[in-house]
């Protein structure tokens, strides 16, 4: 069903609110992650809409990440497919020519952080109960380059070194404090604030502000997009190795235990 993705856009100010709305946890399956790139590319065709908040109407979850079922006891072609699906939101939304405003109102690890990395601007709830980062490694897997370049380019080399090696999820205090985020309000203040947030981003001129961007953010996308079809295939051998698919097996199996 097309209803995982909310989209409400207001046609007087040109900001367009996107809601994940995918129960329990917001993970990024195929479905999910269809939907929302079909949802971008709408957007970003449309003369009314200027900028876009993305946001969670999972209470407590921004995003799960990618969907670990789409990654495990399925054919190689599957990973494939789920993969290019990947990669294709990114390029979409990192690349993006609107104003990209992230409202981190819950736990967003893995692929939830890469979203928000994507944005141009971060505010996350004050809850140190929610936590963000790229934590791949604690799942015996490999956060690829260009979720590493996103993360680079956000707290610099030293701090994405040492935070991917180890796969730290940051308590949002902490987030704001090596710039994963760049802004913490109460979480009832998110709306509000990213409101006001967007509004300082739309001041700019669309055009000078749009061409700075893309500069910005050139290298990162050109390089994902000279080695597409070599990023799926490391994706699927890695995937599907014996190894990885008894880590991810063990994960979920952890995800389980700790709920019982
Ligand atoms: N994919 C699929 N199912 C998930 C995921 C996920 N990412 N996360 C949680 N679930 C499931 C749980 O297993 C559980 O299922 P069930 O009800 O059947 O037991 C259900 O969702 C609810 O989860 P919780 O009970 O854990 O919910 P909580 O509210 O207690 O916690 C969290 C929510 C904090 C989001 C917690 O579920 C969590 O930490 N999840 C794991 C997040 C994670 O580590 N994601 C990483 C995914 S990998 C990724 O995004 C990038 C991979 C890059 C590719 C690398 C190349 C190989």
């Amino acid at each position: 069903s097309n209803d995982k993705v909310r989209v409400e856009l207001e046609e007087s100010t040109g900001v367009a609110v996107v809601k994940l709305k995918s129960p329990p946890v917001n993970s990024l399956s195929l479905e999910l992650l269809t939907e929302f790139s079909i949802s971008l590319e709408k957007l970003e065709n449309d003369k009314a809409c200027r900028g876009v908040i993305l946001t969670s109407a999972v209470p407590k979850i921004f995003s799960a990440g990618l969907d670990i079922m789409e990654m495990h006891g399925k054919s190689k072609e599957h990973y494939a497919e789920f993969w290019k699906a990947v990669q294709e939101l990114w390029l979409k939304l990192y690349d993006s020519s609107l104003v990209t405003v992230a409202a981190i109102n819950g736990s967003s690890p893995a692929g939830g952080c890469l979203l928000a990395l994507s944005c141009d601007y971060r505010i996350m709830a004050e809850n140190p109960k929610y936590s963000i980062g790229l934590n791949e490694t604690q799942l015996g897997i490999v956060a690829p380059f260009w979720f590493k370049d996103a993360m680079v380019s956000t707290i610099g080399h030293r701090a994405a070194e040492r935070s991917l090696q180890l796969g730290l999820l940051y308590p949002a205090p902490d987030a704001l404090e090596i710039g994963l985020v760049d802004k913490l309000v109460p979480e009832e203040e998110m709306q509000s604030v990213a409101t006001q947030v967007m509004a300082q981003w739309l001041a700019a001129p669309d055009h000078a502000r749009q061409i700075t961007k893309s500069m910005m953010r050139k290298a990162a996308v050109e390089h994902l997009r000279k080695h597409r079809d070599s990023d799926i295939q490391n994706f699927v051998s890695f995937v599907s190795r014996d190894s990885i698919q008894k880590s991810l097996q063990m994960y979920v199996e952890m995800l389980k235990q700790k709920k019982a």
